[in-house]
């Protein structure tokens, strides 16, 4: 037995890890049963992040709160992860003036400077660069902030990818780039795209990399905690590529079941699931968590109804503000 592995203080870290990757679940949960009942009052598609919470909960407890992220058309874990405004995600997504974008963004575009979230961008990879760019302004102002990026595996096949890594190193600049590896972009599995198994392999010479199973989060916890430590430590950029499955279609609901993405394949990642991995993992430590995790989840359920509730029947922009910073 680890008495580590098994000790209170390591199961409590291990159970706010869990209630973070339960926010994110059920907020989306929540987005999805509103765009199927009247997907009109959502005024841009959604890219779930459902069966990957355990990334940007593992990888976002590790940043400080002036450490920015840099997100990509899959945005609201890595928002709401960082510390993003629920509230303001949500008017977004109904298009409201109240909106962290006054309604002009939608789901692809969420930010929350206050946060650490960086205005997201649906251009795939395209945040990439400019994240590399502001790490590389935050090394010549001399600050200690960090910069974190999330791509998929689809994106790390766009040319700038390799340009921003390339440039990242010959400038040693402090970087997380993290590498979120669901075995598709859109309907293309990666093994009909690339002789790799893994997506990182393509830049572990060039840049230090890390692979790790990306539906556990205490391994995803201490892995960039370690990404962090190195990059203090040598101010240079890293890779961490995470292994997982989206639970749902590409966009919109649905578990995105096609002719590439097989029944089969959804269920062995369906037994893999994080949060219920991580649930499990608590339980049989202590059974008192069943009732601490039940309790977490019908308060929340109650604030997320309250807020869906004010976001649907807020006010869209006006003509006059609709022209307003574009
Ligand atoms: C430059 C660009 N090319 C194509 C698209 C269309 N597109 C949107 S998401 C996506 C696939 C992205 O796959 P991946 O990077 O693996 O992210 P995932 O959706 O799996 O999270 C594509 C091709 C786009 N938005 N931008
Ligand atoms: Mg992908």
């Amino acid at each position: 037995v680890d008495i580590k592995e098994n000790s209170d203080a390591e199961m409590n870290l291990l159970f706010e890890l869990l209630k973070k990757m339960i926010y994110i679940a059920m907020v989306e949960d929540e987005i999805s049963k509103h765009y199927d009942q009247d997907r009109r009052k959502f005024y841009s598609s959604i890219h779930l992040y459902s069966g990957q919470e355990a990334i940007a909960v593992g990888v976002c407890n590790n940043l400080k709160p002036n450490d920015i992220i840099f997100s990509n058309h899959r945005n609201h874990g890595h928002y709401l992860a960082k510390g993003g405004n629920l509230e303001t995600m949500i008017l977004e997504l109904y298009g409201s003036v109240a909106g962290c974008c006054r309604g002009k963004g939608g789901s692809m575009h969420l930010c929350d400077m206050k946060a650490g979230v960086a205005p997201s961008s649906g251009i795939v990879a395209g945040n990439v660069s400019i994240a590399t760019g502001y790490a590389l302004a935050n090394k010549i102002k001399g600050n200690k902030n960090l910069v974190c990026v999330f791509l998929g595996d689809g994106a790390t096949e766009e040319g700038s990818v390799y340009e921003s890594i390339c440039y990242a190193k010959v400038r040693n600049i402090p970087i997380l780039y993290v590498v979120e590896n669901n075995l598709y972009a859109i309907h293309t599995p990666l093994k009909v795209r690339e002789p790799f198994r893994y997506v990182s392999e393509k830049f572990s010479s060039i840049i230090q990399t890390m692979v790790v199973d990306g539906n556990n989060v205490e391994e995803i916890n201490q892995v960039a905690a370690e990404a962090v430590r190195d990059i203090g430590v040598r101010g240079g950029p890293y890779m961490l590529e995470c292994i997982t499955y989206r639970m749902r279609a590409h966009h919109g609901t649905g578990n995105g079941i096609d002719d590439a993405r097989t029944q089969e394949e959804w269920d062995i990642w369906s037994k893999r699931d994080p949060i219920n991995l991580t649930r499990e993992k608590l339980i049989q430590h202590n059974k008192g968590y069943i009732t601490k995790i039940e309790d977490f989840k019908s308060h929340l359920s109650v604030y997320l109804q309250g807020v869906f509730k004010f976001a649907e029947n807020s006010l869209l922009p006006s003509e006059e503000e609709l022209l307003t910073d574009i």
